[in-house]
């Protein structure tokens, strides 16, 4: 397909979509984000610029021209850096317990259990490289032990987390010698409160060193644990079609939302959909079948393992109701708005939280339980179906914009397309598992030659504070215009779906090196690494790449971009992508530049500790020029 044919969705398309809906919101005599994000205007400068403190009771403080300090002396710097520093230990918490469920998921795992090994030869791979013998072993006698020593990482009195020891050697020597190697997950959690407590650490740069290390207890812990304990438990991806954007709910089937972030619910409703009982019952009430979508970073788990459409991203959230199809939305934990409550009041949808941990008003609310989980959802889908017939057609408006999208590209998956281009490796499948094998070569050699100039990885949320998916689309674009790959996750990675980047058609609107690339490998030019806790597979991209290369993970030219960032999540990643060595480019602004000691600290201080740090600017197209330059540097510097 010519570029000129290509008619992929434009950004003022999805903007139309959503205007309509939040019309029928309003008619309906309710609201959405944006009448809320209206009426917080002016939003307070105090907490934007990060000099609040509320931290204890004789606040709060707010620093001002006419008070340079809280009531304890706490100045500037030490609050928008206790503020920064607890932001990250929240991250952190949450991708960690994430993974823990994760882990105690694994721990019941047996061939009787709800939960089954599905990728073998992953559990093998770590059990390996924990010293933990398998051979002769029942495979779940060994899942068990590799469960139990995951849980040991959170909590373990002395040493390091073990992930650390797959880093370039280079990269263990830096945290190592900077003080910065991230001990037990709980413990850096932990530490980081205590140290933000009134009273303890005011200085600015020793909060910044530790918003480093709690970082990679999430990135090179909780969440690689996380991710590595799920492709064990539901099977590591593999490259499949997908479909993305609201148009992919259906007007004649039952319509059925997974949201949140934990794999585990979601893939038990999945299956539970898949059944012929549940079809046939769908057929009964009148319905075509049932339709199973995903939406955040749920949406990417069971998109990249079962190729389940994407209904969108974070701020489409209730844009997924007002469609007035939705029979079910069933969440798990994060990025689940509390307006859903008093929205799916208005609709038909039944609204069901699962998790303890995120407990929602106005919700039903199920306790998924490991045990039972299966049945759980066999009950709940059952539920979803015979709500069919509450369906307001008059109330009903879906969209019809939607996008194929090639997803499913962990680093095992984009190794094994290197494979098969150069076929320098042989394929080893074990149990119908990718093994993973071979090497980054191939495409540090297109990089060599310029072929491509480098990668980025597009990571983060929607945030009203930019237009909505412009950023991503935009950035990602040109990316593609420069010969820069791009590999994406979490709500980034829905905006490329939606706007047809994932299509592997959108080579067309590539340079002429990544086109070849994309064309010979057969990929799309966004490649689609999974949920936000996926981040961690990118860590293992890039160190892949540098000891590959041979070189320094800082000299590659490989670089972070989260434009339109919003949670805590994203403020551990940005942390522990920068300790990892890599750059990072946002779109928002931190919530420090209150104190221009902080505003220096994460740009350029983080440079003399990690060898990277942030580069921040909220206008995408100068966003994008600045991460065109910074790979051009990082190639200069190369001689390349
Ligand atoms: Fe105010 Fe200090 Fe208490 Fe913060 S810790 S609220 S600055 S007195
Ligand atoms: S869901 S953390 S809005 S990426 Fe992971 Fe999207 Fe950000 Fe949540």
């Amino acid at each position: 397909m010519r570029k000129e044919e290509l008619n992929f969705t434009t950004v003022e398309q999805l903007e139309a979509d959503t205007e309509k809906l939040r019309g029928m919101a309003i008619d309906a005599g309710t609201e959405t984000w944006q009448e809320r994000r209206d009426k917080q205007q002016p939003q307070c400068k105090f907490g934007e610029e990060g000099v609040c403190c509320r931290i204890c009771s004789m606040g709060p403080c707010r620093i001002t021209p006419k008070a340079d300090r809280g009531i304890c002396g706490a100045d500037a710097h030490t609050i928008a850096g206790r503020h920064y520093l607890r932001m990250a230990a929240a991250g952190s918490a949450a991708h960690s317990d994430h993974a823990r469920e994760i882990a105690h998921a694994l721990l019941k795992s047996g061939p009787d259990s709800q939960f089954n090994i599905r990728d073998e030869a992953k559990l093998l791979r770590i059990a390996g490289e924990w010293g933990i013998e398998s051979e002769g072993r029942d495979i779940y006698d060994v899942a068990h032990e590799v469960a139990l020593h995951g849980l040991n990482e959170f909590g373990k009195p002395f040493g390091t987390l073990d992930y650390v020891k797959r880093a370039t050697d280079e990269r263990q020597k830096v945290w190592a010698d900077q003080d910065i190697a991230p001990r037990a997950i709980d413990r850096e959690v932990s530490t980081s409160l205590h140290m933000t407590h009134m009273g303890n650490t005011a200085d600015a740069p020793t909060l910044v060193r530790q918003s480093l290390r709690v970082g990679m207890a999430d990135g090179w812990g909780g969440s690689m644990i996380g991710t590595d304990f799920s492709d064990i438990l539901f099977g590591t991806p593999t490259a499949r079609a997908t479909e993305g954007n609201l148009g992919v709910l259906e007007q004649e089937m039952v319509n059925i939302v997974v949201h949140g972030h934990d794999p585990a619910f979601s893939e038990m409703m999945v299956l539970a959909s898949e059944l012929p009982e549940m079809q046939e019952r769908a057929k009964s009430v009148g319905a075509k079948g049932i339709n199973m979508t995903g939406l955040c970073c749920t949406a990417n788990e069971v998109a990249m393992r079962h190729g389940v459409r994407m209904v969108g991203n974070f701020l489409q959230q209730e844009n997924a109701v007002l469609t007035g199809a939705v029979e079910m939305m069933c969440v798990d934990v994060q990025c689940i708005f509390p307006a859903l409550g008093p929205l799916t009041d208005c609709y038909h949808t039944i609204f069901v939280t699962s998790s303890p941990v995120a407990r929602i008003p106005g919700s039903k609310y199920v306790q998924f339980e490991t045990e039972t989980a299966f049945e759980q959802a066999k009950l709940l889908v059952e539920e979803a179906i015979d709500n069919y017939k509450n369906r307001d057609q008059q109330k009903v408006f879906i969209p019809e914009h939607k996008e194929e999208a090639a997803v499913g590209y962990p680093c095992e998956q984009i190794i094994s397309e290197l494979d098969d281009v150069t076929n320098s490796h042989s394929v080893l499948t074990v149990n119908g598992n990718t093994e993973e094998r071979g090497s980054y070569k191939p495409a540090i050699d297109a990089i060599r030659a310029g072929v491509l100039r480098g990668a980025v990885a597009m990571v983060g949320c929607n945030n009203p504070k930019v237009r909505p998916d412009y950023s991503h689309i935009d950035i990602m674009k040109t990316l593609m215009e420069h010969d820069i790959l791009v590999v994406t996750t979490g709500c980034a990675a829905q905006a490329a779906a939606k706007a047809g980047l994932m299509n592997k058609e959108a080579k067309e609107l590539c340079g002429d090196g990544l086109r070849r690339v994309c064309t010979l490998v057969d990929i799309p030019p966004i490649l689609h690494m999974g949920a936000c806790v996926d981040i961690s597979r990118m860590m293992l991209l890039a160190t892949g790449i540098a000891k590959d290369w041979n070189v320094d993970i800082t000299k590659i030219p490989v670089v972070g971009c989260a434009p339109e960032w919003m949670s805590e999540k994203a403020v551990a990643i940005a942390n522990y992508v920068v300790a990892t060595g890599l750059d990072v480019y946002l779109g928002i602004k931190p919530q420090v530049h209150g104190s221009e000691q902080m505003a220096q600290l994460i740009t350029e201080g983080t440079r003399e500790i990690t060898g990277a740090g942030y580069t921040i600017n909220t206008d995408p197209e100068e966003l994008v020029k600045a991460i065109i330059e910074g790979i051009e540097e990082k190639r200069k510097l190369l001689g390349i």
